[in-house]
């Protein structure tokens, strides 16, 4: 099995991470150089079409892009720990606040990230298709970040982990979002101590290293 990789992206992190907190240790790692935007190069599209990584490619040759789906194979592997759910109702609040981490959370801190960043005029969207940056994005995918980052304070008031009472991969992408928007310079609020709380134990976890 080979895991296509670059060490300081967030997607493949995600994926590192998860497969960090279940052990899994015996993955072939394939450095796939975004700074040089090796990603688009013919070689590698062979493997993984859309450019992006993380890429998994299993013994049979099957390809498994989206870091999700590659931490959904994982878990049907290894089940311990279980990341996704242990019964129907974790499963739907682990997908709900995994859906809600990523389209409220991580995504608008992408816009925020490509549409500012001078290294990605006219590839706004990752992958090979030239899309131009748009200044408003900006600002609205910041605020946005905001917006939700005091809803998963609120949250994790009442939770002790974003998603139930166990750490799931919900808390994966949530605490890669935060690490992600702070290149953006947008931080966790004083006022959001619950926030604070889970991200210092979350980045005390030795897979947050991964
Ligand atoms: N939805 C995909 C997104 C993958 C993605 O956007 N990966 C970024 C790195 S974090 C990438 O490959 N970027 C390549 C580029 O910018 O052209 C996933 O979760 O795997």
């Amino acid at each position: 099995m080979k895991f296509y990789d670059f060490r300081t992206a967030p997607n493949p992190r995600r994926a590192r991470m998860f497969m960090a907190e279940k052990g899994i240790n015996d993955v072939e790692i394939i450095q796939v150089d975004l700074g040089n935007v090796e990603q688009l190069g013919n070689e590698y599209r062979a493997i993984n079409p859309s450019g992006t990584v993380p890429a998994l490619v299993l013994d049979d040759d099957t390809l498994i892009a989206e870091s999700v789906a590659i931490c959904r194979y994982f878990e049907e592997l290894q089940p311990l720990p279980p990341l996704m759910g242990r019964n129907a109702k974790e499963k739907a609040q682990v997908e709900m606040w995994q859906r809600q981490v990523e389209l409220q959370g991580y995504l608008p801190a992408g816009d925020t990230f490509r549409n500012h960043n001078k290294r990605f005029a006219g590839r706004a969207i990752a992958g090979p298709e030239k899309y131009e940056q748009i200044p408003e994005l900006v600002v609205r995918g910041r605020a946005r970040v905001e917006h939700f980052l005091g809803i998963l304070d609120q949250r994790l008031g009442a939770s002790e982990f974003v998603a139930n009472d166990v750490f799931t991969i919900a808390d994966i992408t949530a605490f890669i979002l935060i690490e992600f928007a702070g290149w953006s310079k947008i931080a966790i609020q004083e006022e959001h101590t619950n926030l604070q709380r889970w991200y210092q134990d979350t980045k005390s976890r030795p897979s947050a290293d991964a």
